[in-house]
């Protein structure tokens, strides 16, 4: 067996959480480098949309192997959080990271998967009250979905009942804190430790 997924697998088994984020960390930043490598590709346009479509597959493959190792602990949950892609925005992969690493942090998760408009995210949040609504967004077009996420929310007085966590490549801090975000996450782990703080976990 590959030297890290043992390491990952002990750590997973004996509960050592500091350890098994960096692992998981380096895997993912090995991940997300040849995802970076396909993006540069499309850019100078060595490659078109049905290769990256190929490489984003490949790249769910991989991940949907890797998940069990993610999602692997059990116990009572810390707490419901509310993920999706913003509207017009069909990128899924990083949230499907995150999703799967909140998963394994022992977070119960709904889905609602991508292209996802205003309305619907926020009558599920007036439905389920999750404590944590997480929203990614990776083109620049999209981005201000998020905002107006976060005022159709103010707008319904549903805004003080949940807590809103934002990122996506072109999100960073600075725009999570210009739309009245709680927070920020640069990537899965951070998400993670996002949301825990949020539960108070
Ligand atoms: Co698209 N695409 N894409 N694409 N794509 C980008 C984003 C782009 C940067 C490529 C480029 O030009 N270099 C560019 C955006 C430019 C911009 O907005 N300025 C782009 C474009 C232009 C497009 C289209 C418009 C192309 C076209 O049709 N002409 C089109 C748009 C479709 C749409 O959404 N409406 C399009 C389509 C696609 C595919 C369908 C082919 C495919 C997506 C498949 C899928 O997701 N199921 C795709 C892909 C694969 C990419 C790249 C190559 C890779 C994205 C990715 O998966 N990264 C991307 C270039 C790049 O980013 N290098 C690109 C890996 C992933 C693990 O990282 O998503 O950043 P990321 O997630 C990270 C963090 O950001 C963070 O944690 C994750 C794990 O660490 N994170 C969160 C993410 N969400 C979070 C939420 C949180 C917290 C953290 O809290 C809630």
């Amino acid at each position: 067996m590959n030297e890290s997924i043992q390491k990952i697998q002990e750590g997973i088994i004996e509960g050592r959480h500091r350890e098994i984020e960096s692992l998981v960390r380096e895997i993912q930043e090995g991940l997300i480098a040849a995802m970076n490598v396909v993006g540069q590709k499309f850019s100078d346009g060595e490659i078109f949309v049905p290769e990256m479509m190929v490489s984003a597959m490949t790249m769910k493959l991989g991940l949907n192997i890797v998940k069990p190792l993610l999602t692997g602990k059990a116990g009572a949950p810390k707490g419901t959080v509310l993920m999706g892609t913003v509207k017009g925005d069909l990128h899924d992969i990083g949230k499907n990271i995150v999703v799967m690493m909140l998963e394994g942090a022992g977070f119960q998760v709904i889905d609602l998967g991508v292209d996802i408009d205003v309305e619907k995210v926020v009558a599920t949040v007036a439905e389920i009250h999750p404590q944590v609504l997480g929203l990614s967004a990776l083109l620049t077009t999209t981005m201000p979905e998020m905002k107006r996420v976060i005022e159709e929310l103010r707008a319904r007085g549903l805004r003080d009942r949940v807590k809103v966590m934002v990122g996506g490549a072109p999100v960073d801090a600075a725009f999570a804190e210009k739309i009245g975000a709680d927070g920020y996450g640069r990537d899965a782990v951070q998400a993670v430790a996002l949301a825990r703080s949020f539960v108070g976990h």
